[in-house]
């Protein structure tokens, strides 16, 4: 978002508003023009919407799926990489093989012929480096890299990317890490592994929902295992889940779209009415 926004403000001198739902992790805040973005806006002060990585009106936050019968599809675009899309309307620009939206969006400043400052490669950067996993995932494909390489050549700041995202975790999400993981359940016909997180871990370790990010890659490391389940308690007795795999046989958006989410091959998520309750020495998902 930072990304395209840095390219259609300064090279179209286009006035940009960004938005995102909820509070945006601080560990971002590295990032140019992050200050710009703001909670909430207003789709008919704008001639054009556009709607970067979210594979479904809930997703951005904004919107819930009674809006797809909108006014204004004519005005909406959509930019994204994930396999199931429910937003119908609108012009769409979705490539389910990219890593990541901003390798579409670096492939579209390509096609634009328009410069590249260091500002906008640093954001593009850290959306293929967040989500690749910081290149270990497979969706890192020889175009990935080559987008990376050329991003790089424009400025953006490494250093400051990895810095930012992966070496600044906080002594209170380490020991949420520490309690998530201590908790870990594997089972090793299935080869399944799975932990949650509580409303009241938070609360104990002094962390926030952005320090759960992370989290389920760690746990998805233990060889051949099929896939990685973390629950999390959000707050209003909502739970969330997300899947992870690193088993090309494993479609976790699948199993994402039956609890009415959705996602990646390798990660997916959803968030179901529920909480998690401890029945003796069990957890138990009501
Ligand atoms: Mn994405």
């Amino acid at each position: 978002m930072l990304g395209l926004y840095g390219v259609l403000s300064r090279e179209f001198h286009m006035e940009v508003g960004l938005a995102a739902d909820g509070d945006v992790p601080q560990a971002y805040a590295y990032l140019p023009y992050f200050f710009r973005i703001s909670d909430g806006f207003d789709p008919l002060k704008f001639d054009t919407v556009v709607i970067l990585d979210c594979g479904s009106w809930a997703r951005t936050g904004f919107f819930d799926d009674v809006e797809l019968n909108i006014a204004w599809p004519e005005r909406l675009i959509v930019i994204d990489h994930h396999a199931v899309q429910r937003l119908t309307p609108g012009l769409h620009l979705v490539d389910s093989t990219a890593s990541s939206t901003s390798e579409i969006i670096w492939r579209l400043i390509q096609a634009w012929r328009v410069p590249v400052t260091k500002e906008v490669a640093t954001c593009l950067l850290t959306g293929i480096s967040f989500d690749t996993g910081s290149f270990q995932h497979d969706n890192t494909r020889i175009a990935t890299l080559q987008a990376a390489a050329g991003m790089m050549e424009a400025g953006a700041s490494l250093n400051k990317i990895v810095s930012g995202i992966y070496l600044g975790k906080s002594v209170a999400r380490l020991k949420l890490w520490g309690k998530v993981l201590g908790r870990l359940k594997y089972d090793h016909g299935r080869k399944l592994s799975v932990s949650m997180v509580t409303q009241a871990d938070l609360k104990e370790c002094g962390a926030g929902p952005d320090d759960i990010e992370g989290l389920v890659n760690l746990m998805n490391t233990v060889p051949g295992t099929k896939f990685t389940l973390l629950l999390s308690e959000e707050k209003e007795g909502r739970l969330k889940g997300s899947f992870r795999t690193e088993d090309d046989a494993v479609d976790v958006a699948k199993l994402a779209k039956l609890l009415g989410g959705g996602g990646h091959k390798k990660a997916a998520g959803f968030a179901v009415p529920a909480e998690l309750v401890m029945d003796g020495q069990v957890w138990k998902v009501l």
